[in-house]
């Protein structure tokens, strides 16, 4: 039986870097394929949805749509909740967290530098500290999701979190999520899981 591989671009973020991170804390062995802009341009046809991330494993169909990809690993390594309430509200703050990709996604296409600096400033304001609150008052009581064990929704949270403490968003403060304790408290979690820093650090 072959390794299972992520497939996913060549670069430490996003839906692809949520997956590897659930597989690498599983202890699963995976072929980590990432793929050039040109590369992706050939597959693209092919893949489940058009889109990546996408997950194959001998003897079973692709599987696309990064939240899908979170839950199979997850079910299958425990990583997700085994009681269908506790992961229908895990399953909410993953949708959440593309409910957050996909408005501001759009923003970092907008190729009108003064519009993309004005639209990204009023959702500094208004959308992500909205979004943080939300997500707030969904955590618990914490550090994580499900409380002292860390699981696929709270990877999904610290890696969307990550480009926006280290100020890689422009005209975005660092300080965006800080009226939502409970959610920094998780990211600074996950962070110093040793697992995840051992990610980090076999990346160098
Ligand atoms: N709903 C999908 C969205 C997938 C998606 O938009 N992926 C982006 C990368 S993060 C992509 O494939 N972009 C390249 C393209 O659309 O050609 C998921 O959660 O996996």
């Amino acid at each position: 039986m072959t390794n299972p591989t992520l497939t996913y671009f060549d670069a430490p973020i996003s839906r692809g870097e949520e997956c590897r991170l659930a597989l690498f804390l599983a202890g699963v062995p995976f072929t980590d394929e990432r793929l050039k802009p040109a590369d992706w341009a050939t597959r693209r046809a092919a893949s489940p949805f058009g889109a990546l991330p996408y997950f194959t494993m001998e003897g079973h169909p692709v599987i696309g749509q990064s939240n899908s990809i979170l839950r199979l690993v997850g079910r299958l390594y425990d990583l997700h909740p085994s009681d269908p309430w506790e992961a229908a509200r895990h399953d909410a703050l993953m949708d959440a967290v593309e409910d957050l990709r996909h408005h501001m996604g759009p923003l970092a296409r907008l190729k009108d530098e003064a519009e993309k600096k004005a639209r990204r400033e009023e959702a500094a304001r208004e959308y992500l500290p909205t979004w943080a609150g939300h997500v707030e008052r969904a955590i618990g009581p914490g550090p994580f999701v499900g409380g002292q064990k860390l699981q696929v929704a709270d990877l999904k949270l610290f890696v969307v979190m990550g480009p926006y403490l280290k100020g890689a968003i422009d005209h975005v403060p660092t300080t965006v999520f800080s009226g939502a304790p409970k959610l920094m408290a998780l990211q600074a979690a996950v962070a110093r899981d040793p697992r995840v820093v051992a990610w980090y650090a076999r990346k160098g």
